[in-house]
């Protein structure tokens, strides 16, 4: 009877990863369906994370010969877009980009973000920044209405090494919980970002729309502070891919 629970335990664990993957596709490509046009979108980006596999995936399949341009958000963009067969640019060359597509931790009712769980943020945030038209794809789990709600480990704040034991400092101070990302097999030193920085998670618990600039404004101007993960205002649209196979939008 053990091995029988535990096998259905294994199946439905399957079942329910192949339903979330069913869903980043679904909404993945219903994004770049509504949003990209060949015709006249030159310039896209393309961000990081599982869910933006599928928005690549896509891009490629409709926009491969057509003479459009990709920006990477970091290394696994800049891979995607190889094996797609899409060309690849730069930020420094193409400043302007049409429309950009990225993944999110978590989105709010008001299309505020958390990003950066992929350590990627500062070249995500300058990638939408850059953009016309920034859309996200997420699943359902990603839509929690307010954030802090889903990503327990606060929102990803990139630093520069030399400062990560004052902004630690500071952090507490404003009542954050911060701990710095380690990495590596033994979690033994400090994540390094394409940038040469290092993350602090911080916990601010939930945030609500309305006290998210403030929060964000408080934080970028500690001295030492790169970036932090908190998208705000910046995005246009989320594609929301649920298990039961439908899509739903937030603008
Ligand atoms: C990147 O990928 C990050 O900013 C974010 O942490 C993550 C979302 O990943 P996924 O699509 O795998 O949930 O966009």
């Amino acid at each position: 009877i053990a091995r029988q629970v535990s096998h259905i335990t294994v199946r439905s664990m399957t079942n329910q990863t192949d339903l979330i993957e069913k869903a980043k596709k679904l909404c993945a490509y219903a994004a770049v369906d509504s949003n990209l046009d060949i015709n006249k979108d030159k310039v896209i980006g393309i961000g990081s994370g599982s869910t933006v596999v599928y928005v690549a995936e896509r891009v490629g399949q409709l926009a491969k010969n057509s003479g459009v341009v990709c920006v990477p958000t970091g290394f696994q963009s800049k891979q995607l877009i190889i094996e797609n067969g899409l060309r690849l640019g730069t930020l420094e060359e193409y400043p302007e980009i049409d429309v950009a597509f990225d993944g999110a931790d978590e989105i709010d009712s008001s299309l505020n973000c958390i990003k950066g769980g992929g350590g990627c943020l500062l070249q995500e945030k300058l990638v939408a920044d850059s953009a016309k038209r920034f859309i996200l794809v997420a699943d359902d789990r990603k839509n929690t209405g307010i954030l802090g709600r889903h990503w327990t480990q606060g929102v990803p704040i990139e630093v520069i090494p030399t400062a990560y034991t004052k902004i630690l400092r500071q952090l507490k101070q404003i009542g954050g919980k911060p701990t710095v990302r380690l990495g590596g097999k033994a979690k033994a030193g400090p994540v390094i970002t394409d940038n040469g920085n290092f993350i602090i998670d911080c916990d601010f618990g939930e945030v609500p729309a309305e006290k998210l600039e403030a929060l964000n404004d408080k934080l970028i101007r500690m001295v030492g502070i790169v970036e932090t993960g908190y998208f705000v205002g910046i995005a246009k649209k989320a594609y929301i891919g649920k298990s039961d196979g439908t899509v739903s939008t937030l603008d």
